[in-house]
């Protein structure tokens, strides 16, 4: 470069910034040239050209909708909704048969943590499993569909928040309690909130050939509240933790009542020791349940005191450390799995409560981190190069620092308070460490308004380095709590449903479609193709169903356009009815024709040139 081409540079980059300066001063936001070149590289990581994939799935609760998100990392895009524990009329989930008896009447779940099937340690990408604080279910989602394949009604319960977290090999899926109540829900004055409210531990397993959840047994517990749970690794895996608050058992005003005591409690369960004693048959009959009592079952669960109020409790990948975040104590305590087992060996107990020995602070507490200013810990997560990740609701940041050393290596911002966040294969014994996002409680004026209720959001933030850098800021739907970020090729979903000729109330050929009435039953057999719906073959008008007032009808339809992506929708006009058959799927709608008329039949589900022509009628007779 000349001199004068270095003088004219210098000037350029001069002038530069006193335009950028000017504007600056005029404008507030205006980027800088420094900010266009980080812009540009900041988009670049998350860029994912056409006919290119993400490379993970983000697999993200709804909260309060019930229904899970999945996401594309890098790129942050929202690829589809699943409905779980509510009915979603945009894929027919609770208006056909078999969701419909799967759902049970309920028209919302509340569903907090969503937990991946694993196998020694490591995310097999085959289920995904879901808690329902709402109504204290628990539900199973099989990957290779994305379809939700099992719900399962817990007894006992009052809001299953601390769970659902799998052991090692999916032996168990816990979901503790976060509201004390009465076994059963039975009546009980507040005055004997201590004697007959309990909390509860539910320990499901799940038959992954049959697709079912089974209740292996409960473990009755004193009624504190049960905030969030992890299940051991490696030397840990027989173990699962579980911080509580409310040791104080406040029945009104938790909010100050229930913040009194300087400590509370981790609890640590033996699920292996517990599973041999229910085999051996010691255990009480509650409610259908097999219920262990930590009084009369000796050696299996313990609790350490832990600073006040914690919430999230996280295993460390090596299985060696639980750590804890403080909540209202603005710190995370470093718990060590070694000191807790030598000290349970030694008996080293400083008292008991209810049944369950607590093991002293001062021992198994390892460590405590408190970096100056960071308020509200939430949660941890975990990199590959020993670093932890907390989440701060209250400063409204991350914080990463070092396992071994307690070392605070780095803060970053927020937009804005984060709840949980999630990181590369974060709840594995191999954490990826090269994405983490913080998933928020609110977003402020980060994006268009939509009135006094602003969408939540979600920060992407690459971990990398370092360093942690924030890449960008997406609006979600409320409400994300906890996800799970899996590299996408541990997920191997089908394209098509299998033709099965033998698969029950199915048919294949359009010339097979037919009709059976049996009294005030009407089965349709029926086809949906491109373009038409065949209902009855022989019938002079193939695609209309008569029936009488007060049938009952079934709509068994198979849709045989064994074709990748080619749905069929099925809405009947003003019958408040629709549901969808995926390509070779079998789905059943049976409800009772108690209003008569005409109803047009349509396929909802946009799919071919004549998708508009694809219809239908349905007629029902005055009796
Ligand atoms: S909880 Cu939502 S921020 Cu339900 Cu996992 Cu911690
Ligand atoms: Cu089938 Cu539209």
């Amino acid at each position: 470069m000349t001199k004068s081409r270095i003088i004219s540079g210098v000037f350029g980059i001069l002038a530069g910034l006193l335009v950028a300066f000017v504007f600056f001063a005029d404008y507030g936001g205006q980027e800088t040239a420094e900010d266009q070149a980080d812009n540009k590289s900041k988009a670049e990581k998350v860029y994912v050209p056409y006919g290119e994939l993400d490379d993970y799935y983000m697999l993200a609760s709804g909260g309060h909708s019930g229904q899970l998100f999945v996401y594309g990392i890098p790129s942050m895009r929202k690829i589809r909704t699943v409905p779980v524990f509510t009915p979603d009329p945009a894929t027919g989930y609770g208006y056909d048969k078999d969701t419909k008896e799967m759902l049970d009447g309920y028209t919302w779940g509340d569903f907090h943590h969503p937990a991946i099937s694993e196998t020694e340690g490591e995310y097999d990408g085959e289920f995904l499993f879901a808690n329902d604080v709402g109504n204290n279910r628990v539900a199973a989602v099989d990957l290779s569909t994305f379809h939700t394949t099992d719900i399962m009604k817990l007894p006992n319960m009052g809001g299953p928040h601390a769970g659902v977290f799998v052991t090692e090999n999916t032996e168990y899926i816990a979901l503790p309690t976060r509201f004390a109540r009465p076994l059963g829900g039975e009546y009980a004055s507040l005055d004997n909130y201590e004697e007959e409210y309990k909390g509860v531990v539910s320990m499901t397993t799940f038959d992954r050939e049959k697709q079912e959840f089974d209740l292996a047994y409960q473990i009755m517990l004193p009624p504190w509240s049960y905030d969030l749970s992890d299940a051991g690794k490696k030397m840990s895996g027989d173990w699962i933790v579980m911080t509580t608050y409310n040791t104080e058992f406040a029945t009104t005003n938790l909010e100050i009542n229930a913040s009194q005591n300087d400590r509370d409690y981790i609890v640590l369960i033996n699920w292996k020791k517990l599973e041999k004693e229910v085999a051996d048959g010691n255990y009480n009959e509650v409610n259908g349940a097999k219920m262990i009592d930590p009084r009369d079952h000796k050696g299996a669960i313990y609790a350490v005191p832990v600073a006040k109020s914690p919430h999230g409790v996280d295993v460390t990948p090596d299985g060696e450390r639980f750590i804890a975040a403080g909540k209202l104590a603005p710190l995370m305590t470093v718990f060590s799995f070694e000191e807790a087992f030598s000290a349970i060996e030694e008996e080293d107990f400083k008292e008991e409560k209810f049944g369950i020995p607590i093991l002293p602070y001062d021992r198994v507490m390892e460590r405590e981190v408190d970096p100056p200013g960071a308020l509200g810990p939430l949660h941890t997560q975990f990199d590959d190069r020993g670093n932890a990740y907390n989440t701060m609701f209250i400063s409204s940041e991350i914080v990463k620092w070092n396992i071994d050393s307690g070392e605070v290596i780095d803060r970053i911002p927020n937009y804005y308070s984060p709840g949980h966040a999630a990181a590369s294969q974060g709840d594995t014994v191999d954490p990826k460490g090269d994405w983490i996002v913080g998933l928020n409680k609110l977003s402020k004026d980060n994006f268009l308004s939509v009135g006094p209720s602003h969408p939540e959001s979600m920060d992407l933030i690459d971990i990398s380095g370092e360093k942690m850098e924030h890449i960008m800021a997406v609006p979600v739907d409320p409400e994300p709590h906890y996800a799970q970020i899996v590299e996408r090729d541990k997920i191997n979903p089908i394209k098509l449903y299998e033709k099965d000729e033998d698969r029950e109330d199915s048919v294949w050929k359009k010339e097979d479609a037919h009709i059976v009435r049996d009294g005030d039953e009407v089965h349709v057999y029926g086809i949906a193709m491109r373009s038409r719906f065949v209902f009855d073959a022989e019938a002079e008008r193939p695609d209309v169903v008569e029936v009488k007032e007060g049938d009952h009808v079934y709509f068994h339809m198979t849709n045989i356009d064994l074709d990748q992506d080619i749905t069929h929708g099925f809405g009947i006009n003003d019958y408040d009815l629709n549901f969808e058959v995926q390509p070779g799927q079998t789905s059943t709608l049976d409800f009772v024709a108690d209003k008569t008329g005409t109803y047009p039949i349509y396929c909802t589900n946009f799919c071919s040139a004549l998708h508009q022509e694809m219809s239908g009628y349905l007629l029902v007779e005055p009796k």
